[in-house]
């Protein structure tokens, strides 16, 4: 499989390196890809190092599989021309996200909708990937009407730029910033830029991603996303309402039982997810789980998920594994 990473010396981009790497996903070659600027640069693949490639050299060679995560305009102007050469796009961005004509996937969840036509394919936003994978399997049991997120989000989620300005901050230097205010020792509860209903990008995207993965338009989420000074991965409170009542028990074998869910949900011991630990690992954490004793039927969870990792590298590559297994590219 000629397997091109379009974005490889990003953030991003690395950590697809690293998991295509991890599971001895059969890459005959690889194509790293970047803008001009790193063009000739090198990275390593399993212990090898291969010379970044423009866009343009890169299409011509004609990947079976392009991972993108390059941000929406390249993805806008080149996922495309790669389709057209019959490569099968799977991308992080936000481009093709909510187009009618494209699938949104999280593998666990809905990878049986893909086909040989899907040549572009959309990986979701961090902060819904890991909420989804966990309000799946209770969807088909209880039926979701309504979820109110709270997200505590990893720098790493804006880039390499936050990431400095948070040590810098930390170690009293003066740098770039990221954000318009400071990180370290703040709370910004803004992420992405604002929409006229005054909820931010990222807020709407993990309201109009989960219903198109869920494949199911009733559910009502209602979310605030938040900026904090972690590395590691992001978290969510997670408060959800069922049409049907649930057993709290029930409910935790369920999601036990869901691939690419680990329950860490043990008061006496002190045990539930947190993002140092998350960091490195594919799966989502999910712990304190309680009723809501203010009203029925209503659930709280805390989840928590390497951002890069399930959120964004992890999933692509999973995605391209479907595609793999079931001959559909
Ligand atoms: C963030 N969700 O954390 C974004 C990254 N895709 O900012």
């Amino acid at each position: 499989m000629k397997v091109a990473v379009v974005g490889a010396t990003g953030m991003v981009g690395e950590v697809m390196l690293k998991v295509l790497e991890e599971r001895n996903f059969p890459v005959t070659e690889l194509i790293p890809v970047a803008s001009e600027r790193s063009v000739g640069k090198e990275v390593t693949f399993k212990g090898t190092a291969y010379k970044v490639v423009s866009l343009e050299t890169a299409v011509a060679m004609k990947p079976e599989i392009a991972l993108f995560s390059a941000g929406g305009d390249t993805s806008k102007e080149w996922a495309p021309k790669f389709a057209e050469a019959g490569t099968t796009v799977i991308d992080n961005s936000s481009a093709w996200r909510m187009d009618a004509t494209k699938k949104l996937v999280v593998p666990e969840i809905n990878a049986d909708t893909l086909t040989k036509q899907d040549k572009i394919i959309a990986n979701p936003n961090c902060s819904t990937i890991q909420m989804v994978l966990a309000l799946a399997p209770l969807h088909k049991k209880y039926t979701i009407k309504r979820v109110v997120v709270s997200t505590y989000q990893s720098v790493t989620g804006t880039g390499v730029k936050a990431v400095r300005q948070l040590e810098n901050e930390y170690a009293g230097i003066e740098g770039e910033m990221a954000y318009k205010y400071p990180i370290h020792r703040n709370a910004i509860p803004q992420i992405d830029v604002f929409e006229e209903n005054g909820y931010t990008k990222e807020e709407m995207k993990m309201t109009r991603e989960t219903k198109k993965i869920m494949g199911d338009d009733a559910i009502k989420v209602t979310a605030t996303t938040v900026r904090i000074p972690t590395v590691g991965g992001h978290s969510e409170s997670v408060n959800v309402e069922f049409e049907k009542d649930f057993d709290l028990a029930e409910v935790r074998q369920l999601l036990a039982e869901t691939s690419g869910i680990t329950i860490q949900d043990n008061i006496a011991a002190f045990e539930y997810p947190m993002p140092l630990y998350a960091e490195g690992k594919d799966d989502v954490f999910v712990g304190r789980l309680r009723r809501d004793e203010t009203q029925p039927n209503t659930l709280n969870m805390w989840i928590v998920a390497d951002n890069l990792r399930k959120g964004a590298a992890t999933n692509a590559v999973q995605i391209a594994q479907y595609l793999v297994d079931n001959r559909l590219v």
